[in-house]
């Protein structure tokens, strides 16, 4: 335990099963039980967000902080600092087991680039011990790159050379604090990078630029010695109109184009699957199917609502569609389910840091439990299967081999007349196998 205690009145959450009604314990999540040969830990993989957690404080265009996530410090390191035992106390009491961060999370942005980098070298030792302590690990690291009002056109993509060269230099040194603290992964979510008219933009350069940005960070970064996963996460909108990172197409379409596909995978964020009028399980989907799975931000946002609220992710289906896809891919690498979450303005008592981290690790747990079981059953696998297995003989094997031209197609549409005994798409039923499994 740190020095001292931030949050004496929690102690350390148990699992107490789906019957307990005590708040602070998880109903579904048993971190060592074995699930088809993992324990749910290993399988989930959960990481706390420095930034929501340990900073934002409820603050909203409209009103004030609602939170004191000062830790009782006196000044910006001392903050800081605080921070650092906080977190660890959070994550040993949750057993969570990860952690993800922005280089100016974790320490106090000074006048210069030079004093920056010299605070961050401050807290990083703070930081290293508590993690050889607790054995808790760094998921990933980043660097806020949107911030600070220099970067109010972009980082990568800024038309102004000289705030490009300054966003390169912070996340050189971003990546030094990344293998510095072992991180197993380096997330570029793209900021503000993207436009709000093009009326006036150069889309292609700053594209060709932030590729070249993209490169030239995690050259870097190997050159160090970091062998963990660069991640993309795509966003459609906020902050700006159009972000270039639009969605998992998106981002694939331009890492196959400025060939750097070898090298990055996806995180996945579920709020910003939505807005961009996907499923969270489309996007997992559509990275899957390109061997493009990294790793996922675990929140969820409000349909009525379109900004990206970054709430804990309580929808079942959701958490449940999540897994399936995280286990059809084979699981996490180097990633995990990290959450880019914060409790609302109006949940406010460091408890709800608490309340909420049970409540989206619950769901996930409850999630992982019931895909792990829609996948041994092989209901969905054995209807797909069906569904397509026309594909797998006569007409249809010669149409996937690519062994048969347009014209021999048409002499056989000829032939065949009308379509015959095309089959039920049997979604209503496929939903309520899905809702037998999660409620029986
Ligand atoms: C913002 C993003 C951001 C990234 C990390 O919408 O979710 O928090 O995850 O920069
Ligand atoms: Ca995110
Ligand atoms: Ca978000």
């Amino acid at each position: 335990m740190s020095f001292k205690e931030y949050f004496p009145q929690v102690k350390k959450i148990k699992y107490e099963g789906p019957n307990s009604d005590n708040p602070f314990a998880f109903k579904y999540y048993d971190a060592e039980k074995v699930i088809s040969g993992k324990k749910m830990k290993d399988h989930l993989r959960f990481s706390l967000v420095w930034w929501h957690t340990l900073c934002a404080d409820g603050t909203d265009m409209f009103g004030r902080g609602t939170m004191d996530k000062s830790f009782n410090g006196k000044n910006p390191l001392e903050i800081y600092k605080n921070k650092v035992y906080a977190a660890f106390e959070i994550m040993e009491k949750l057993g969570i087991e990860y952690f993800a961060y922005h280089d100016r999370d974790i320490a106090p942005e000074g006048t210069t680039l030079a004093e920056t980098n010299k605070n961050i070298d401050e807290i990083v030792p703070i930081i290293k011990s508590e993690m050889k302590r607790t054995g808790i690990k760094c998921l990933w690291g980043t660097a806020n790159l949107f911030n600070h009002p220099r970067y109010m056109h972009g980082a990568g993509t800024s038309p102004f050379a000289d705030v490009y060269a300054f966003a390169c230099a912070q996340s050189k040194k971003s990546v030094e604090t990344a293998v510095e603290l072992g991180a197993e992964g380096y997330v570029f979510w793209g900021g503000r990078e993207g436009y709000t008219t093009l009326l006036n933009t150069d889309m292609k350069l700053e594209q060709d630029n932030l590729a070249r940005f993209l490169k030239m960070t995690s050259d870097y970064a190997i050159k160090l010695g970091f062998k963990g996963g660069f991640y993309i996460e795509p966003k459609p909108k906020e902050p700006t109109k159009h972000q270039y990172d639009f969605d998992a197409a998106t981002v694939i379409g331009f890492l196959k184009k400025y060939k750097l596909d070898d090298r990055f995978t996806l995180n996945i964020e579920a709020n910003h699957a939505t807005l961009a009028m996907h499923t969270f399980q489309h996007e997992l989907r559509v990275a899957r199917d390109n061997n493009a799975f990294g790793s996922i931000d675990a929140n969820q946002g409000d349909y009525l609502l379109g900004w990206d609220t970054d709430q804990f992710p309580t929808n079942i289906y959701d958490t449940t569609l999540c897994m399936y896809e995280v286990l059809k891919a084979g699981g996490f690498k180097t990633g995990g389910l990290n959450f880019d979450a914060k409790s609302r303005r109006e949940s406010h008592t460091p408890e709800d840091i608490f309340l909420a981290h049970i409540a989206g690790m619950d769901a996930f747990a409850k999630g992982l439990l019931a895909a792990d079981e829609l996948i041994k059953k092989g209901t969905l696998d054995d209807f797909v299967a069906k569904r397509y297995s026309s594909y797998t003989s006569g007409i249809g094997k010669k149409i996937v081999e690519g062994n048969i031209s347009i014209e021999e197609l048409e002499e056989y549409a000829l032939k065949m007349g009308e379509v015959k005994n095309i089959p039920s798409g049997r979604q209503e039923m496929l939903e309520s196998e899905l809702n037998r499994i999660l409620f029986k």
